[in-house]
């Protein structure tokens, strides 16, 4: 099967493409990607030489037409992605998200390709801390930040083209993913740097916010599990029950780096904070057969931190200019 893989110098692409050569590996994988600050092709070390690499923008028509004619299935992964930089910045959120995404939509439809769209939970908004309800496939959207926005953006693009046009087109929704090769501006990999920096965490507020955590190779998993066996014109959720707070998330964070617990600091909080996520994936699960491997969060949060301090070179190149954009986001926040 030939696969183009949007996004594949990214967190979630990249472990997409090593666990497809290494669990299927006859796929021919050509990677697209823009090599924005998100994106390297560090994290395609020990796959580079297995796969067709191209760097080019997914809002390039002629480009994107030429791969995706060429390919048997699209997995659509690029995306400007973190929440704080759509807020300083909305402008690349649409243009990548809604415009890119519109850019593969066209060529998909032109050549009659199998599509997969990857998204994100936080297209439904948020919940209470005790809703008993949690995101199924038939919540209805209701983005918040710019980011959020985008991606419901893109998602309904999607569902417009399966129904005006036919496209044989997936979507899953996902929560939030953690382990290796995830930037450092994300929450978890930026409190486990700090730590290996001698820097003490940053919690935003009170931590109270939850987040429904997965391990990324799980979510790569469902990914496959959706375009073998999911049905064209679906969405489906992807999650693994593993709600945590946050403030419970830095604890954990210190103590598995054999720090003191409380030694975080707690910063003002990010605008129009997202309060909880959590997702049933009850569809996923009895449908398609998927279940996750990473049993436990702790177990999962160890593995990674431990591929942190084996692997500076590869995050350390983000680390100073990820924290001057934390630097201005909290002074432009302060004057609020
Ligand atoms: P990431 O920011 O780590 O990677 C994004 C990749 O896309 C980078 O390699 C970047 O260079 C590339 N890119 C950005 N703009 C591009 C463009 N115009 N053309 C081509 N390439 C471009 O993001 P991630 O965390 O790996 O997320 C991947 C996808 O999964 C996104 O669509 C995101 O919305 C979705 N998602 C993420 C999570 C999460 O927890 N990280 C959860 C659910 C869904
Ligand atoms: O320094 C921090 N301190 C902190 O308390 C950072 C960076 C974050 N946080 C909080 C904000 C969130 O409640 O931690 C939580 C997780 O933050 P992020 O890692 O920025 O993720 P989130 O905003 O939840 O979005 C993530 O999951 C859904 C991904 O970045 C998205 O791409 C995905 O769609």
């Amino acid at each position: 099967m030939k696969a183009l893989v949007t996004g594949g110098a990214g967190f979630i692409g990249s472990n997409f493409v090593h666990r497809t050569l290494q669990t299927r590996p006859d796929t021919d994988v050509t990677v697209l990607d823009a090599l924005t600050y998100a994106g390297s092709t560090t994290s395609l070390d020990g796959v580079l030489d297995r796969v067709r690499f191209v760097e080019g923008d997914v809002a390039d028509a002629g480009l994107v037409d030429r791969l995706v004619r060429e390919a048997d299935v699209v997995v659509h992964f690029a995306a400007e992605s973190h929440n704080d930089n759509s807020l300083l910045d909305p402008g690349p959120f649409v243009r990548t998200n809604v415009v890119g995404t519109f850019t593969l939509l066209e060529a998909v439809r032109a050549h009659g390709v199998r599509y997969h769209h990857v998204s994100t939970d936080e297209v439904y908004g948020d919940l209470e801390l005790d809703d008993p309800e949690r995101f199924t496939e038939r919540t209805p959207y209701n983005p918040s930040s710019p980011y959020s926005a985008t991606k419901a953006g893109s998602d309904l693009l999607v569902r417009a083209w399966v129904r005006s046009f036919g496209l044989r087109a997936t979507i899953s929704n996902c929560s939030n993913n953690y382990g290796p090769r995830q930037h450092v501006e994300k929450f978890i990999p930026r409190q486990i740097t700090n730590v290996i920096d001698g820097v003490r965490p940053k919690l935003y507020g009170a931590g109270l916010n939850v987040r429904d955590w997965i391990h990324v190779d799980d979510h790569n998993d469902a990914v496959w599990a959706v375009v073998d066996r999911g049905e064209a014109g679906e969405t489906y959720l992807v999650g693994a029950d593993g709600e945590v707070g946050n403030l419970e998330v830095v604890r954990l964070v210190l103590e598995l780096m054999g720090e003191d617990p409380d030694g975080f600091d707690q910063v003002t909080d990010r605008a129009g904070h997202d309060l909880r996520y959590a997702i049933d994936a009850t569809r996923l699960r009895t449908e398609l057969g998927w279940s996750p491997h990473y049993a436990s969060f702790r177990d999962g949060l160890a593995a990674t931190i431990d591929w942190y301090r084996a692997n500076e070179a590869w995050w350390r190149p983000q680390k100073e200019a990820t924290e001057a954009r934390y630097a201005r986001t909290q002074q432009v926040l302060g004057r609020r």
